[in-house]
């Protein structure tokens, strides 16, 4: 930290970082743990960059009580992780595992005597294969078995945790799984892929009340990956696309949450294809609930394209991704890195589905990160990149955002899906040969931003 001036977040502001279980937690078959589609499909050749699998990524089943007094050492009062579902239901619905159920009761107690606040996330994409063998989630009867999973975490850790996440990114769910065929299930089909959307969000929905019964004074809410979408030029082909690619993206999963049905232009684009709606199951959706998770990475600018360029999700909406060579990016998929992307997005929710509250539940950037000579990690990237978005937020809620925290992705490098261990997300370095945890220079400016609940505004808009 230096003398310039700093940037204050309004007191009682959360700071923290997330993880989620399989991409961190290893012990693919311990202790009772039965198969997620996670572990098939990263045993299936030719389906991770690396060819590596999460059968022991970080080793957290094993080292969780280390990582979290790491977590504590870094000034971080609050952790949102996930729970395995086949950690406590092995084939998804059936017999209850009580050492999976017993390994949170005691993650969750471990956070507390530490001081850090517990934000669960249940579904972050490990669904147990049993399930999936079954129809996953394009069957209802996944959605029952949701419940059932969802009563029994709540009910076992509902007197501790009091922040819960029904599911993380239900559109990565459903397209890249089962459009793309990039992440587990590894499907390729648009029906199939808006028939598990629509599951994910109505297992969400019907989850809500079970939470509420389970967990008294509980906060709900729901994760989204939002992207700030903006047309490449006024052409009315340009804008009409970059209308599809946030409706496909964005309001197809906002707008059900929060009372307002799908949207009506993308069920005329997706007319033939949409899925079957049953009576009830909007009104499902629509629970009311206490916060929005926002995870944000990225801007797209939108262009027309009937081809598509070759890539499936935008051939599906006729539309392609323009790269403007002014614009920054990441390493990661040559994400642009926009912060003001994050400074406009919380400021459209707020005025168009008006939360009552929004935590920014994932932001951060992975570059590939090693030791250097002095055997630290400079990784002043990561930092300007924080900063920036971390002062996009303080601006969204000067301007009327009601946001409460914000959550780094991630503690530390972990399984990046589909890339394997070749992203390196964390501000804790990993070296996955021996377990080792290295603390990067942005976990230490993370941790002073942490205790000091502000940061200098140079790091934010220093130009070098
Ligand atoms: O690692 C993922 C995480 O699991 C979900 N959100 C995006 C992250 C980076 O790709």
């Amino acid at each position: 930290m230096n003398d310039s001036p700093s940037l204050e977040f309004p007191a009682g502001f959360v700071w923290g970082a997330a993880t989620s279980a399989y991409q961190i937690e290893g012990a693919w078959n311990a202790d009772g743990k039965g198969e997620s589609v996670w572990d098939r499909f990263a045993a299936t050749p030719g389906k991770i960059a690396d060819g590596r699998d999460g059968r022991t990524a970080c080793d957290h089943y094993r080292l969780w009580r280390e990582d979290l007094d790491l977590m504590a050492s870094l000034n971080l009062r609050a952790y949102r992780f996930s729970i395995s579902w086949p950690r406590i239901l092995p084939e998804g619905s059936g017999s209850v595992n009580a050492a999976g159920l017993d390994f949170y009761d005691r993650l969750v107690d471990g956070m507390l005597e530490r001081g850090i606040r517990p934000f669960a996330t249940l579904f972050h994409w490990d669904l147990p294969q049993r399930l999936e063998d079954s129809g996953g989630w394009t069957d209802r009867a996944t959605v029952d078995a949701f419940v059932r999973y969802v009563d029994l975490a709540t009910r076992r850790l509902g007197d501790r945790v009091k922040d819960w996440m029904t599911h993380n990114e239900p559109w990565v769910v459903a397209f890249c799984g089962h459009l793309f065929g990039v992440h587990a299930p590894g499907r390729e089909d648009l029906r199939t892929a808006l028939a598990a959307a629509h599951g994910i969000l109505l297992s969400h929905g019907r989850a809500v009340p079970v939470i509420r019964a389970n967990c008294p004074k509980a906060r709900v809410g729901i994760v989204h990956n939002l992207e700030w979408v903006e047309s490449a030029s006024d052409r009315v082909e340009d804008r009409a696309a970059a209308m599809r690619h946030d409706g496909a993206f964005n309001r197809w999963f906002l707008d059900p949450v929060f009372g307002k049905g799908y949207p009506g232009d993308m069920l005329a684009w997706y007319d033939g294809v949409a899925p079957k709606v049953e009576p009830g199951d909007l009104e499902a959706m629509a629970a009311p609930l206490d916060f929005l998770g926002v995870n944000y990475y990225t801007r797209r600018v939108i262009a027309h394209d009937p081809e598509g360029r070759g890539d499936k999700g935008r051939a599906v909406l006729a539309a392609r991704q323009v790269y403007w060579p002014f614009v920054p990016r990441a390493e990661f998929d040559e994400w642009e890195v926009a912060p003001e992307g994050l400074y406009r997005t919380l400021l459209r929710v707020q005025r168009e589905y008006a939360p009552a509250a929004m935590y920014v539940t994932e932001n951060g950037t992975s570059w590939p990160d090693e030791p250097g000579p002095d055997g630290q990690i400079h990784d002043l990237l990561r930092i300007r990149y924080v900063a920036r978005h971390a002062a996009a937020v303080r601006q969204a809620i000067d301007d009327g955002a009601q946001v409460k925290g914000y959550f780094l992705w991630s503690l530390m490098d972990n399984f990046e899906w589909g890339f394997g261990f070749t992203k390196r997300f964390g501000i804790v370095h990993v070296d996955y040969a021996t377990g080792r945890r290295l603390v990067k220079d942005s976990g230490r400016w993370y941790a002073a931003l942490a205790a000091a609940n502000a940061f200098p505004l140079a790091d934010a808009n220093a130009t070098r």
